[in-house]
């Protein structure tokens, strides 16, 4: 019976990583684009962090692979209320691309904006600290074109959609600037824990 009480507690185990409402979407990963999916070659691609900060940088491809690496391995949440259990992005920490750029003191919210003009809002304590990443790799392959790749914005705290597909851009400012679902009716935060889904809740 031992094996039946070590299945069941490993099923206890996934269940405890569901937030609120959410359900286990198991081995598919959907797709979410508002936009079309862009064709975006490495060569084409690159990174910028500017705004409020001390030194506006840009990287290239080849730039901003050559920086020291950091990997996610955990759980991603879609407002949709799938979350995909076990995943593993690698990129690079936001935290470096900050490094290199000095926020100013003021520098208190980030626009993330996407080459497609896609955008979205976070606080700046969202995306210090170890808990957001520029990612280019999913499961230790090349992140897939309609996954955002060459690369995207990574911050699993949150719902999915504050994971910008596509990123191009950092901007650091003073004062919150909704972005594109947040305008049209989504929570300016998204914490799955406390069910932030949509203004309001
Ligand atoms: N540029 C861009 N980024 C985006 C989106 C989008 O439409 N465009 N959708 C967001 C939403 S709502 C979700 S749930 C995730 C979906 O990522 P996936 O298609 O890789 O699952 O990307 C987010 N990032
Ligand atoms: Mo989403």
């Amino acid at each position: 019976m031992s094996a039946t009480r070590g299945f069941l507690g490993k099923r206890r185990d996934r269940d405890d990583r569901l937030p609120p409402g959410q359900y286990d979407v198991g081995g598919g990963w959907p797709v979410l684009t508002a936009e079309a999916t862009p064709q975006i070659e490495p060569e084409q691609w690159s990174l910028k962090v500017d705004g409020l900060v001390e030194r506006p940088t840009t990287w290239s491809w080849d730039e901003i692979r050559g920086l020291p690496r950091s990997t996610y391995t955990g759980d991603i949440h879609c407002v949709t209320t799938w979350t995909k259990l076990d995943v593993a992005f690698t990129g690079v920490s936001v935290d470096t691309l900050l490094e290199a750029a000095g926020p100013l003191p003021e520098a208190a919210f980030v626009l993330a904006h996407s080459s497609t003009g896609y955008t979205t809002n976070l606080p700046l304590a969202d995306v210090t600290g170890g808990k957001a990443w520029v990612v280019w790799e999913f499961g230790g392959k090349p992140l897939d074109r309609q996954h955002g790749g060459p690369a995207r914005l990574l911050v699993p705290h949150l719902y999915f959609w504050k994971s910008a597909k596509w990123v191009s851009r950092l901007e650091l400012m003073e004062r919150d600037q909704a972005g594109f679902w947040e305008q049209n009716g989504y929570h300016d935060r998204g914490d799955p824990w406390l069910e932030q889904r949509y203004q309001g809740d």
